[in-house]
């Protein structure tokens, strides 16, 4: 009978994986851009929250706004940072106004990978400066 058990071996391997996971594991895009190891063109900032043009624009105006803290969805940050979701909403609307849209913007939020959602900490997409069409794709 051939013992399966990883008691035998010398090592801990379940620790052992912890620690390369650690080590493999890609860290969040939008965390290293609030860290700046990734550059970004900023347009606003708070304590809670960044606001960053996206690098891929869909519209004249296109910002992203995101909480500093890390939290992969917006409806979670809203029930575990709701100051923080809150501050997301003001920073949008300084934001779009900074960049000359007043208050004419479309506030989106792909909120999980069926419906677009690509990276995986809270985001909000502010876009305006064109017409829109409604429903969305
Ligand atoms: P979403 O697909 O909803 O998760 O939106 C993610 C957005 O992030 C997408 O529109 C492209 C943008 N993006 C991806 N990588 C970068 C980056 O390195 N810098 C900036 N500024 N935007 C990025």
């Amino acid at each position: 009978m051939i013992d399966q058990s990883e008691d035998w071996l010398p090592f801990d391997t379940k620790s052992i994986a912890r620690e390369e996971s650690i080590v493999t594991e890609q860290p969040c895009l939008f965390c290293r851009i609030v860290d700046g190891e990734v550059p970004s063109e900023q347009v606003g900032e708070t304590d809670q929250a960044l606001a960053f043009r996206d690098v891929d624009p869909k519209a004249p105006t296109h910002i992203l706004v995101i909480p500093k803290v890390h939290v992969a969805t917006l409806p979670e940050l809203a029930a575990s940072h709701p100051d923080a979701a809150a501050a997301m909403l003001t920073l949008a609307r300084q934001a779009a106004a900074d960049d000359g849209v007043g208050d004419a913007y479309r506030l989106v939020c792909n909120n999980g990978a069926q419906v677009g959602q690509s990276v995986f900490h809270a985001h909000l997409h502010v876009l305006g400066g064109r017409p829109m069409t409604w429903p969305p794709g």
